[in-house]
């Protein structure tokens, strides 16, 4: 278990430092991720991308801007499910502010596979600008 904690930790300290690389330079993929901007939906699914073939397993909220104000929004993430059917991501919908997020800060779906299709609802009006790094 020691081991464990401290691959995880060296992980959460390598993660940090991509994201501060992904800030200084936009549009750079983090430790081998892929970052999508997309629309969001309302309760429902808006724009769609595919989880890339990444070191990233997750589906990570990097960036959001509440178009209908400057606070922010909930977000939730969606994928398809094997039988092609929208499915809500376990976190359900999380509040995020306008702005840039760490990695692993905000987690909207955990270990997605690769190929899936993804979305991202807002919970109080839809038409936001999301970057899902993946
Ligand atoms: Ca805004
Ligand atoms: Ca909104």
């Amino acid at each position: 278990m020691r081991f464990a904690n401290k691959a995880l930790s060296t992980l959460a300290a390598a993660g940090i430092a991509a994201a501060t690389l992904l800030t200084a330079a936009p549009g750079a993929s983090a430790a081998g991720c892929a970052t999508s901007g997309l629309w969001t939906g309302y309760l429902s699914p808006g724009q769609t991308a595919y989880k890339a073939n990444s070191g990233c397993r997750d589906l990570n909220l990097t960036y959001s801007d509440d178009k209908s104000g400057a606070n922010g929004d909930d977000y939730a993430g969606f994928y398809r499910d094997a039988y092609g059917y929208w499915t809500i991501g376990s976190r359900g919908y999380v509040y995020a502010g306008d702005g840039y997020h760490g990695l692993d800060e905000i987690v909207l779906v955990s270990n997605l596979s690769n190929g899936r299709e993804f979305s991202v609802a807002s919970k109080w009006d839809g038409g936001d600008w999301v970057e899902i790094t993946h």
